[in-house]
């Protein structure tokens, strides 16, 4: 996990096709009051020009020039959010350039062939190419999977040490410019090796990576492989969620179990390729139980969580609403196709940010299911998540380890719309609503009362 920023912990929430200013006002007004550590952005390099979000996985150039902003606009980002105590995590597409093999003209106007890419920055030629130059087509086979093409993208000969600067270089300009750590997109198709080697070359060899490896039984490249060189992501823990979700949650009763190490397991309920393709995970158009899921996963301890936060589209290739030229527009926040979903102002996911800063790195306790969809745990005496995943509201008394004392539900809304008592021996008596949720912790006590994280 990346390091816990002092008083909120290590809660991230990734603005998929957010542009920079967009992101910069969040962080001001939302994302630093409601304890958000950490924010990803979409990939800021240059990009090939086209309606569809993926243009963003295209690189032609390592200018920090996009869709999505300017390099001014993306410094003037970090900062606001720095200044919000919000630290930025950057998409970082270092496994390929472009996949359009008649080549063109970047969003930047630098002008590009399939494997020829004159720069300034990031400039290739057909010689830092891996020569295999066809697709990936079984992943099965080690060799093919890092060396081949991903869906037609020119693929990097990440074992050079040219090509390793050229990233490298790219990394530590946006170190320059204040990230804080990476998202290394595609990680599964490049040696570890050469990852590890890159990260050797960057001004801040330390600094928090985290990989994108869809883990995938059987396959010869796991993700447990990338740990040298930071955290993976678990794709295991989004279909183990959505599984219990559309079935019994109760079996959340082991999550966690099999998969990566806690510590080294980047989580999320859904990302910007799952919410569209979507192969055993959930998406907001789940509803309330996505509401829950993210509830689940921000109430327990297992892994470092990202919620994702995207727009609603109609088809899976569909880009954000975009300006004549082509620029991404700022986020509209809304219900209707073309809007930010801004899952991370929602009170029950926004609120749990702050009941996850509260536990910190408490254990799970008192951990309670009634052998189908509702389930109760605690985090010892600093927080008690109740969900009901179930049809029909639900009571029961409930033990908890809190200390006696009337707290706030915090996923009934801000403000401590919902008061709940805890009783001397840390029972509680609650009414959870059909596919709600309800949860408590010592950083919200009715009546004000607060106690600071630990
Ligand atoms: C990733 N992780 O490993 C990203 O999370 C994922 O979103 C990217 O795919 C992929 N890897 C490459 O970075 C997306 C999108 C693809 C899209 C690529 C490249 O899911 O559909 O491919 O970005 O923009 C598109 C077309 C594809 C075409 C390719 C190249 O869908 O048909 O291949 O562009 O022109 C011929
Ligand atoms: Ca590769």
């Amino acid at each position: 996990a990346p390091p816990a920023v002092p008083g909120r912990g290590r809660t991230a929430v990734v603005l998929f096709q957010w542009t920079w200013n967009s992101i910069a006002r969040e962080c001001t007004s939302t994302l630093g009051p409601a304890g958000y550590a950490y924010v990803q952005t979409s990939p800021p390099q240059e990009h090939v020009r086209g309606p569809q979000w993926w243009t963003s996985y295209q690189p032609v150039s390592y200018r920090i020039e996009s869709k999505l902003g300017t390099r001014a606009e993306y410094r003037a980002m970090v900062q606001a959010c720095n200044a919000a105590g919000v630290r930025v995590i950057a998409d970082a597409v270092v496994n390929h350039m472009s996949g359009q093999s008649a080549g063109g003209t970047g969003w930047a106007g630098t002008r590009f062939q399939h494997y020829a890419y004159p720069g300034p920055e990031g400039g290739y030629g057909p010689q830092d190419f891996n020569a295999c130059r066809r697709d990936i087509a079984n992943y099965g086979d080690r060799w093919e999977v890092q060396s081949c093409n991903l869906v037609n993208l020119a693929d990097l000969d990440t074992g050079s040490s040219y090509v390793r600067d050229e990233i490298a270089a790219y990394l530590n300009d946006l170190i320059g410019l204040g990230v804080s750590g990476f998202r290394i997109d595609a990680a599964k198709h490049m040696p570890a090796a050469d990852l590890a080697a890159i990260k050797g070359r960057l001004a801040n060899p330390n600094i928090f990576w985290v990989h994108e490896v869809i883990g995938s039984p059987g396959e010869p490249v796991q993700p447990s492989e990338y740990l040298s060189s930071g955290d993976s992501h678990e794709f295991g823990y989004a279909r183990t969620l959505a599984s219990s979700f559309d079935g019994r949650i109760s079996s959340l009763r082991t999550l966690g179990s099999g998969l990566l190490p806690s510590d080294r397991a980047g989580v999320f309920v859904d990302n910007h390729d799952t919410e569209r393709d979507t192969h055993g995970t959930m998406n907001h158009t789940w509803g309330a139980k996505y509401r829950l899921a993210n509830v689940l996963m921000l109430a327990h301890p297992y892994g470092w969580p990202s919620v994702h936060s995207g727009y609603r589209f109609t088809d899976r290739d569909a880009g954000a609403p975009q300006e004549g030229d082509g620029g991404v527009r700022d986020a509209v926040c809304g219900t209707t196709t073309g809007t930010f979903t801004c899952a991370h102002r929602w009170p029950e996911i926004k609120n749990m940010v702050g009941f996850r800063t509260s536990v910190g790195d408490v254990p799970l306790t008192d951990w309670w299911d009634d052998g189908g969809n509702q389930i109760a745990f605690g985090r010892g005496d600093r927080g008690f998540v109740v969900i009901n995943n179930g049809a029909s509201s639900m009571t029961r008394t409930l033990q908890t380890s809190l200390a006696a004392g009337s707290y706030c539900d915090v996923v009934a809304g801000d403000g401590c719309t919902r008061t709940v008592t805890v009783d001397g021996s840390g029972r509680t008596t609650v009414t959870v609503p059909a596919y709600g949720a309800l949860a408590l912790h010592v950083g919200a006590r009715a009546g004000g009362g607060t106690t600071p994280p630990p």
